[in-house]
């Protein structure tokens, strides 16, 4: 048998760290990372990126045989093309040694922190947006200098270069939540003023928190995809991510002393406000892609592909957008029509196999931002939204836990324990307590919305509960 050499670092000179990314996923390596290094080699800079793992050292492991180069995979419908990426620096994990954490976050050199920790990661309440200080690792970070959360790390470290006489980073939140750059500045300035008010002081006067938007597909990458990988190039890399031909980042341009990679040389667009890119994306692309991901996995289809191949689906996609549109301002040159129209074709890609389950994760999570701001606006105003009502019925039916054949589901969400017991009350209850039951919680609908959604909501769970998912989808569907 022949055995297949390990992917090795080029033999280029190693770039000097200017950015520690926090939240080394799949996600940042297929976008983030692959853009710094597009414009590192379009202008120079010292841009190197140190990526730290929250939880577990998986990447590190992976990555360290390899000098911390691995593949990217474009997965275009005609054919993948790969590319290797060397611009990370170095990989650290978390729990292992948070001291080194904070070292590489008070280098001077370091100009950016960057995050992809997920929604949950901020530590927030999803329905306000202010920072949770009943969260257990909030709890541990306010009386521990060696913190569990990023926004405890970030607070932390920025304590760190104050002492030193050292300028903060800039913070460059990259995960998909409703004006992110606040966000992360409202719970970074509320754990700092719970730990040192001067601090705090500090950071809102002197700290920057950029908000962005952020787009590009990326499923976890699989074994499969480490076999691909091998028969394309020849090397085997134990990490490789894979990713949709299409990227789109959009940066507010506010950097501390204007420290950055020369992101426009990388086709990023460096705005004053990133607000209409930010709701065009997350209410058009992530509001459908969850609303899929309900009701396909309900439906029995493994990836969205599948999910907008199946007619059913394709139409009810569509109504989605048709109802989701009325509630997006477009940015400056967008036409939503023809935005709408590239996401279908980005979803029917046949070469991205994104799981449904996998956008399933975390749903509570995510319902405000996507699916939830467009109801509010939509019912406020008179709209009705059957085939959002019926993506939020569809969430309800999946966070209780068992599918249609009666299968036990594996919901994945920091609130999973929480959503079960809510919605089944114990007894196997029906679509109309479950429902209210749901809408109670006030973490995810607060009570303006729960009073706009109750009928609405209600009226679609009765029929998913009795037609099944494909049905129900195929009954709003115009
Ligand atoms: C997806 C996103 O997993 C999910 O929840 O909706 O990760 C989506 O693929 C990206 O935001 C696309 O940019």
């Amino acid at each position: 048998m022949i055995q297949t050499n390990r992917l090795t670092r080029p033999d280029s000179p190693r770039p000097v760290t200017g950015i520690v990314h926090l939240g080394l996923g799949a996600f940042f390596r297929a976008f983030g990372c692959v853009i710094v290094d597009d414009a590192v080699q379009a202008s120079g800079g010292d841009w190197g990126i140190c990526g730290v793992s929250l939880r577990n050292p998986d990447t590190r492991d992976a990555l360290r045989p390899q000098g911390w180069a691995y593949t990217a995979v474009t997965l275009a419908p005609d054919g993948p093309q790969t590319r290797v990426t060397s611009v990370l620096t170095d990989v650290l994990v978390a729990p292992e040694d948070p001291t080194a954490v904070l070292a590489a976050m008070t280098d001077p050199a370091v100009k950016i922190v960057s995050l992809t920790v997920t929604e949950k990661g901020y530590c927030h309440n999803p329905a306000t947006g202010a920072l949770n200080a009943d969260h257990p690792d909030i709890v541990h970070d306010l009386t521990h200098d060696l913190p569990r959360s990023a926004p405890g790390y970030i607070v932390r470290a920025l304590a760190l270069r104050r002492a030193a006489g050292i300028a903060p980073f800039t913070v460059l939140t990259c995960d998909n939540l409703p004006h992110n750059g606040a966000l992360v500045r409202g719970v970074v300035l509320d754990l700092a003023r719970r730990i040192d008010p001067v601090l705090a002081d500090w950071i809102a006067a002197e700290g920057r928190f950029p908000a962005t938007m952020v787009d590009r597909i990326t499923p976890a990458t699989t074994a499969d995809d480490i076999a691909l990988v091998e028969r394309l190039t020849g090397w085997h890399d134990a990490a490789p991510v894979m990713h949709e031909p299409f990227r789109q980042w959009a940066v507010q341009d506010d950097f501390v002393g204007g420290a950055r990679p020369d992101l426009a040389a990388a086709g990023v667009q460096l705005v004053s406000d990133v607000t209409a890119f930010e709701d065009m994306k997350l209410r058009m692309l992530n509001g459908t892609h969850s609303a899929l991901a309900y009701l396909g996995y309900l439906a029995g289809h493994e990836t969205i592909a599948d999910t907008v191949a199946d007619p059913a689906f394709a139409a009810y996609v569509r109504t989605c957008w048709a109802e989701i549109m009325p509630a997006v301002a477009a940015p400056p040159g967008v036409d939503l029509a023809a935005y709408a129209d590239a996401l279908f074709d980005r979803y029917a890609n046949p070469a991205i196999r994104h799981r449904t389950w996998q956008i399933a994760m975390d749903g509570s999570q995510k319902l405000p931002q996507r699916l939830l701001g467009t109801l509010r606006e939509n019912l406020g105003a008179g709209r009705a939204s059957p085939a959002l009502c019926l993506a939020v019925a569809g969430w309800m039916r999946y966070a209780a836990g068992t599918d249609e054949a009666d299968e036990p589901i594996d919901v994945r969400d920091p609130l999973a324990d929480l959503l079960r017991r809510t919605a089944t009350g114990g007894l196997n209850q029906g679509p109309t307590a479950m429902a209210s039951a749901l809408l109670s919680l006030d973490q995810i609908f607060p009570a303006d919305i729960a009073a706009l959604l109750t009928a609405p909501v209600t009226r679609a769970a009765e029929r998913l509960w009795v037609v099944g998912a494909r049905a129900a989808v195929q009954e709003v569907a115009t």
